[in-house]
């Protein structure tokens, strides 16, 4: 008798569970994935596809989210999967317009930053598509289904009511105990067998992964991208948090005196390499510097006309008279502005998620205006807008600037974009600086070519033809105005009577995130290649103007962000021997390496694309004489040397090694 009723007991479970229980989960498991697969679809073509273990992994870790809304009651549970519903639409409509602009997913490191969201406003809204909404259209939808149910509920119940007055009982049998006991066993199970499920799901394929072609995954510095065509969105987001819980409540890691010996014999060489005495040691001691980082400002319009008019006239100019360096390339992450920033004056690389001066402000680094202010140098940071933004008060502080003028220090004259037009920028900057004692060091950022670009009708001065009215169109046209603000900037100069003791340094901060290879092609007239396309999205220009116009022409020889520190305290004569620096001396005559964040890297011969899944043999080994792919075993070496050099700038910056390698030497 008792084991009949169990049957029937057990029989009707799973024909409650297999009926009813489960439909709604199921829909929201499909609603989930079709949504995670929508944003896979939006991610560019270059990434793989997503292949039936992704498909796996994702359905396993929406159910390790939600495996816990059985242990509610029905109608709880129905709500609890609408608001789930909406908490990984807005994730993933989040993650989706972050990625076209950044090509990278958001981070926690990213989320501290959040405050600055507000600002990019008018970016946000040009990255939102009409299309998109289509995420949100069933959470619409079963709110209005939740409301007519709500409301017919409501209904049958007055009716009820006033027909057989209240419907609860005021106490309870011994059976209506056991069916509760039964109820709350059968929630119980059906949650924890979600759990195994999902959890089976979700670590089962990633573990083959991981001991397959992932291997390391969780251990090295893995680009987020790569993380992602490993653990999909979910999972990533899941070893994010793990990820940046571990790095901040967990301790340092211990620096084994093994791993500590080969750090410092690794910039040990890398000293060797950067300090030379030669006649360019110490040529402009005492010189004034000013140094210009552009936003957005790349390398592929310099020289470029549009229906015959140059778009950067006056850049072309002084290129004639100072060091212009063609294959200069950017190196930053998720910190765009400020990781260019940080890499121009620490020489190290920035980190693979969020921004050092968010994160680590308060670490040690050798950088620029710390040294030249303790060579005698007064320093200044200029920019105009808000001092918190990517955490440049403290930051500036800890970097040792005498002065940090922002936003308030400026007259807004000239209001383009977020805040004052270049024109003006430059010209209260120069005003500033000419209170300020000599030789001084100053770092100006300049603002108008920000993304997305529109610039007021008065200020557009470029004829972009075929290019009018897109936002390749408007890039080009603020490029323009920050290049007449440029040749501004030359004359205040003259007019100061510094031209002639100050080096002016002028370099872009990183691409400006139009990734559509058309207008390009349109715009050179030829088609390109990925080798091209990486290319151009990863060079900016750098010029170096000296002040007697010395040195000028045309270096092709690879250079970036990191070497900008080095290469002009060599132009002072200030020795960086005891300086934990990563970048090359661009006057030291020795062969150079540049290292991208994203792990591509070229040494003038050879260019390498890390694949998305960042095993070795899956990336673009390119010859540069050819432009053709090669043999990818020829970047073996150097591949292994760019991620020690990435790994070890991540060590140095997050475990604050610095102080440590030196206090110890
Ligand atoms: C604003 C500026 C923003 O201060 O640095 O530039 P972004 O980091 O968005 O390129
Ligand atoms: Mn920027």
């Amino acid at each position: 008798m008792l084991s009949q009723s169990r049957d029937r007991g057990l029989l009707a479970l799973f024909t409650r569970l297999y009926r009813a229980r489960f439909f709604a989960y199921i829909v929201f498991l499909f609603l989930i994935f079709y949504k995670l697969v929508i944003l896979h679809n939006n991610l560019h073509a270059r990434y793989i596809d997503m292949n039936l273990l992704d498909d796996v992994i994702a359905i396993g870790s929406i159910m390790l989210i939600s495996f816990w809304v059985f242990w509610l009651p029905w109608r709880g549970r129905l709500a609890t999967l609408w608001i789930l519903d909406l908490v990984l639409t807005f994730l993933i409509f989040a993650d989706l317009v972050y990625y076209r602009y950044f090509g990278d997913f958001i981070t926690i490191p990213v989320l501290l930053q959040a405050g600055q969201v507000g600002e990019l406003g008018d970016s946000i809204r040009s990255l939102i598509h009409v299309s998109d909404l289509w995420l949100f259209a069933d959470l619409l939808l079963g709110l209005i289904i939740g409301l007519f149910l709500g409301v017919r509920r409501w209904r049958l119940r007055n009716t009820q009511r006033s027909h057989f007055g209240s419907l609860y009982p005021q106490t309870y049998s011994y059976s209506d105990r056991e069916s509760w006991r039964l109820v709350a066993i059968r929630r119980f199970a059906s949650g924890l067998m979600i759990f195994i499920i999902g959890f089976a799901m979700t670590l089962g394929p990633i573990r083959h992964y991981t001991k397959t072609w992932a291997a390391g995954l969780f251990e090295g510095g893995w680009w987020n991208i790569s993380l992602y065509n490993v653990t999909g969105l979910l999972g990533f987001h899941y070893y994010d948090v793990y990820r940046y819980t571990k790095e901040h409540l967990g301790g340092k890691p211990e620096l084994s005196a093994e791993e500590k010996q080969e750090i410092q014999q690794w910039f040990e060489q890398a000293k060797s390499r950067r300090v030379v005495q030669n006649d360019t040691f110490g040529a402009y001691r005492g010189s004034n510097i000013i140094v210009v980082q552009a936003e957005a400002f790349m390398n592929f319009m310099i020289g470029k006309e549009i229906g015959g008019q140059e778009i950067t006239p006056n850049f072309n100019r002084l290129m004639k008279e100072s060091l212009y360096y063609s294959n200069y390339y950017h190196q930053t992450g998720q910190g765009r502005t400020s990781d260019a920033d940080f890499s121009s004056q620490s020489s190290l690389h920035p980190l693979p998620t969020g921004s050092v001066f968010v994160r680590f402000p308060d670490h040690e680094y050798d950088l620029l205006p710390s040294i030249l202010k303790d060579n005698g140098y007064e320093t200044g940071a200029f920019h105009a807008y808000e001092s918190s933004f990517w955490n440049r008060l403290n930051m500036y502080k800890a970097m040792n600037y005498d002065h940090f003028y922002s936003k308030p220090d400026y007259k807004i004259d000239e209001a383009i974009g977020w805040s004052l037009g270049d024109k003006s920028f430059f010209r209260q900057s120069l005003e500033m600086m000419s209170k300020e004692q000599q030789p001084f060091y100053s770092f100006l950022i300049t603002l108008s070519s920000h993304h997305p670009y529109t610039l007021p009708a008065s200020v557009q001065e470029l004829n972009t033809g075929d290019f009018k009215g897109t936002i390749f169109g408007d890039y080009l046209q603020s490029v323009h105005y920050v290049d007449a603000a440029l040749g501004e900037l030359i004359e205040g100069m003259k007019q100061q009577g510094i031209w002639n003791n100050t080096i002016l340094v002028f370099y872009g901060d990183h691409d400006n995130s139009i990734q559509d290879k058309e207008p390009y092609e349109q715009l050179l007239g030829e088609s390109l290649s990925s080798l091209d396309m990486s290319q151009i999205m990863n060079q900016v220009p750098l010029l170096i103007h000296l002040p007697d116009g010395q040195h000028a022409g045309i270096y092709d020889e690879p250079a970036g962000q990191l070497d900008m520190a080095p290469s002009l305290l060599h132009l002072l004569g200030i020795s960086t021997e005891n300086d934990y620096m990563m970048g090359n001396n661009l006057f030291s005559n020795q062969e150079r390496f540049v290292v991208l964040r994203s792990g591509a890297f070229t040494d003038g011969k050879l260019y390498y694309i890390p694949s998305p899944d960042s095993r070795f043999d899956n990336g673009s080994c390119y010859d540069l004489t050819t432009r053709k792919l090669t043999d990818v075993e020829k970047c073996r070496i150097p591949y292994e040397e760019a991620n020690k050099r990435l790994s070890i700038s991540d060590r140095v910056i997050t475990e604050d090694l610095i102080k440590l390698l030196r206090t110890e030497e």
